[in-house]
């Protein structure tokens, strides 16, 4: 008898999953703390996850395949090359089951980016949603084109993209005078294209996180609006901008909690 124990209940190759989680830790455009490691964490946390809802008597462990696919090898400092090694990855992984769902973890907002246009190759537009604090709307920082400040702006300039940010409730002049020229929507109706969910973990009430905010939503409240996203559409999802410095730590439990409910809401 082995008596061990993996990451999941079950492992599956990719080609039989239906959920695959890919590691981004990327985290060389932070300002705040460093996101690196909460892959890891994040992965804890899923370990020790209830996959049973009582209030649906659904189990997402019951319900779905999983595989891990492990990180992208990020390549510190590059964020070119590092881009490139995940659109070659996100490549591959749909080459091998076109109906994967992705769950990505990062690592800081910039990989959102790399992964939206990773899937442009699959994709003619995608809605993205993107709960956060901020609106990561600057057109450069500090001179340089790629941050976790500046990736929503490449979003929203990019007529392969609708943006709508949901929970923001800190940004610059800058950013407002952008916000003004851009057309990004607050609100989930009339979304008619396959949908792609960006979670800034910063759009919670907690203080984990790359660039804390206070007056974040509940938990229970971001459970309230994944619940009124139209399900059938959604096509992936990545969690960003952990900080955990522990395990068990609320952004790691969080993480996990709302990969649970967007896989519950989509059963
Ligand atoms: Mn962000």
């Amino acid at each position: 008898m082995l008596y061990v124990k993996r990451t999941f209940d079950f492992e599956f190759p990719v080609e039989e999953s239906d959920v695959a989680l890919l590691g981004i830790p990327w985290d060389f455009s932070e300002t705040g703390k460093p996101t690196r490691f909460a892959p890891v964490f994040i992965r804890e946390a899923i370990k020790n996850l209830f996959g049973y809802d009582p209030k649906t008597k659904k189990n997402i462990f019951k319900i779905y395949k999983f595989c891990d696919l492990g990180d992208v090898e990020v390549v510190p400092g590059n964020w070119s090359l590092t881009y490139s090694r995940i659109k070659d990855t996100i490549k591959q992984i749909f080459q091998s089951n076109p109906n994967i769902f992705p769950v990505f973890l990062g690592g800081d907002h910039l990989i959102t980016l790399g992964i939206l246009r990773s899937l442009k190759l699959f994709y003619e537009k995608i809605t993205v949603i993107d709960f956060d604090a901020h609106r990561d709307l600057y057109p450069n920082f500090l001179g340089g084109k790629f941050s976790h400040l500046t990736w929503a702006y490449h979003v929203a300039k990019d007529k392969s993209f609708e943006l709508v940010q949901i929970g923001t409730r800190a940004w610059s002049g800058e950013e407002e005078r952008i916000l003004k020229k851009c057309r990004i929507k607050s609100t989930l109706r009339g979304i008619k294209n396959p949908i792609y969910l960006t979670f800034d973990l910063d759009v919670l009430d907690i203080s984990d996180v790359g660039t804390p905010e206070p007056s974040g939503m509940k938990f229970e409240e971001l459970v309230k609006i994944i619940g009124r996203i139209p399900k059938d559409r959604i096509i992936g999802m990545d969690i960003v901008e952990g900080a955990p410095d522990n395990f068990y730590s609320r952004s790691s439990v969080a993480a996990a909690n709302i990969i649970k409910y967007v896989l519950l809401h989509r059963a």
